[in-house]
């Protein structure tokens, strides 16, 4: 009996503990394309299998390589643990893949745990790497790959052009046990963005593109899944990074959804620009169709600070969108950064301000706050850089940079222990429908028992006042 021509597939943790999880479909992506050639995957999901380790060693023997796939930040910890792992054991080709290899490879591939690096959409770039590997050819004429040669030549083959999701084929969602993973159903209907706001790596892997899939396509395909016998699929997540960029295409879709008397829910992520100019006929065309959430980047209460980061919104843009989808029963959810390096005292004053506005339009809007991050590639990331910012250079460097660890020179310390106090401590606290005003925010920061906020209570407190209320 012949071998099966093998290839693992390796996904590591993204948080050090969580109780439901995002699907792996950045793998589980890449399977059709494998299959067509003839490879059997065996896909290994790091944070649901236990014994995750003794299946990858069980599994070694006769693989063509292993891949791995790497966010920024804590998922590289287990990658490199998952690649060291393999080294120890065989010499077989440890291909990374993934938003974090992809922004900075030809530092990733000076790693001695990563031999080649996809670039961006993997689907066809890895199909064509595996049977190179296979069949020992030069993998100089694959686009989208960057590799070592020998101990330190890199090489870094031309980009591949982004592939239409509609010349993918499905992703094959049964290979992995569906009703594990969290009760939103993850799927992605295009990809890339075409704006370029100044803090996203989009702008950098996928250079402003937008390629989204056919309406009639997608509704069939959530059609299917709907009806899968055992899944208890209750709601999609559209994971694109901006779902409506065609909104006649979201409008087809729709209306598929609704002629085919498809019974879901559904939510998706939009440019606070565009989701304001939608009328109330479209956002109820939405709302009939099963669209109960809609997520997106409001970034700041601060004009100013949208400019800044290159945004193209505005703060009305927000607070019209927020105001229509309470009017169409839709529940807007605002994602919020504070800690950019312009003005960052300002900006928080104003985005804390913004939010009593937005709840004084609509109390059921959600809002999340987060602390803005750099990476790398991006325009604010450059500008970090040049505030004295000084990024990692290593993988293993880049895998303790989470969300959770501050070092921005361009930051007052006493600025950002405030920040992280807020976001952290105080700020999920907060009900939907408390207002909260900025003095009210120092008062609980001063009053902090912790000795750390204590230590410096009076002078940033007074400094922050004085500052934010000038
Ligand atoms: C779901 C998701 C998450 C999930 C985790 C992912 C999971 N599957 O469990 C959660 C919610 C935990 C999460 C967290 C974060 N996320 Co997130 N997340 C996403 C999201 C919305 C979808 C990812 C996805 O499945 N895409 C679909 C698949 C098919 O695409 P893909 O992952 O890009 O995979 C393709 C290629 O990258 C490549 N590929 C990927 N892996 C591999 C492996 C191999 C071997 C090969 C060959 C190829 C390959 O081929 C795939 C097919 O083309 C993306 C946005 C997006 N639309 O992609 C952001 C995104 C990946 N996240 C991002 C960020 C910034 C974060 C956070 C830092 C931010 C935050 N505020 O929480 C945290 C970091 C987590 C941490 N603790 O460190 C950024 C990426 C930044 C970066 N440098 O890595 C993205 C791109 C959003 C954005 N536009 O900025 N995220
Ligand atoms: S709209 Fe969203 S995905 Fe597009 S560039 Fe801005 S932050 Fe990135």
């Amino acid at each position: 009996m012949t071998q099966p021509r093998k290839v693992i597939l390796f996904f590591p943790k993204v948080q050090p503990r969580k109780h439901h999880h995002e699907m792996p479909l950045s793998i589980l992506a890449l399977v059709p394309e494998l299959k067509k050639r003839g490879y059997s995957v065996l896909l290994i999901d790091e944070r649901l299998d236990r014994h995750a380790f003794s299946t990858l060693e069980r599994s070694l023997p006769g693989a063509i390589c292993v891949g791995i796939s790497s966010m920024t930040g804590y998922q590289i910890q287990g990658g490199i643990a998952a690649s060291k792992f393999v080294r120890e054991r065989t010499e077989i080709p440890i291909v990374w893949g993934g938003w974090h290899v992809s922004l900075v490879p030809e530092e990733s591939v000076r790693s001695p745990y990563v031999d080649m690096v996809v670039r961006g959409q993997g689907e066809i770039t890895f199909a064509e790497l595996v049977r190179a590997i296979e069949e020992k050819k030069d993998l100089n004429q694959i686009p989208g790959i960057t590799f070592r040669e020998g101990e330190k030549k890199v090489i870094h083959n031309k980009d591949r052009p982004i592939i239409s999701l509609n010349d993918l084929e499905p992703v094959p969602y049964d290979m992995v046990d569906i009703n594990r993973y969290r009760p939103h159903f993850s799927y992605l209907s295009s990809i890339g963005c075409p704006m370029a706001c100044g803090f996203c790596a989009d702008a950098v892997v996928y250079k402003r593109k937008w390629l989204s899939m056919d309406p009639y396509r997608l509704a069939d395909e959530i059609a299917t899944l709907s009806k899968k016998i055992g899944w208890r699929i209750k709601s999609i997540y559209f994971i694109d990074n901006n779902f409506f960029v065609n909104s006649e295409r979201v409008k087809i879709f729709c209306e598929e959804i609704l002629k085919k008397g498809i019974r879901i829910t559904w939510e998706a992520l939009g440019h606070p620009h565009q989701l304001a100019r939608f009328d109330d006929g479209y956002y109820e065309l939405l709302r009939k169709s099963g669209c109960y959430r809609i997520l997106t980047g409001a970034e700041s209460g601060s004009q100013t600070i949208l400019d800044y980061i290159g945004k193209k919104a505005t703060v009305e843009d927000t607070l019209l969108f927020t105001k229509k989808c309470k009017q169409n029963k839709i529940i807007p959810v605002l994602s919020l950064m504070c800690g950019f390096p312009k003005s960052p005292m300002e900006d928080l004053k104003e985005t804390i301000l913004f939010i009593n506005d937005v709840k004084r339009v609509n109390r059921g809007a959600k809002i999340k706050l987060f602390f803005f991050t750099p990476y790398p590639g991006s325009q604010l990331y450059q500008e970090a850089i040049d505030s004295g910012f000084q990024p990692p250079n290593t993988l293993e460097g880049w895998s303790r940079y989470t969300l959770a660890v501050r070092n921005m020179p361009y930051l007052d310390p006493e600025y950002e222990q405030m920040a992280v106090w807020f976001t952290n401590k105080y700020f999920p606290r907060l009900t939907g429908t408390k207002f909260i005003s900025w003095e009210e925010v120092l008062s609980a920061f001063n009053k902090t028992k912790r000795p750390f906020f204590i230590k410096s209570f009076s002078r940033v407190g007074t400094r922050l006042f004085k500052r934010g209320s000038s």
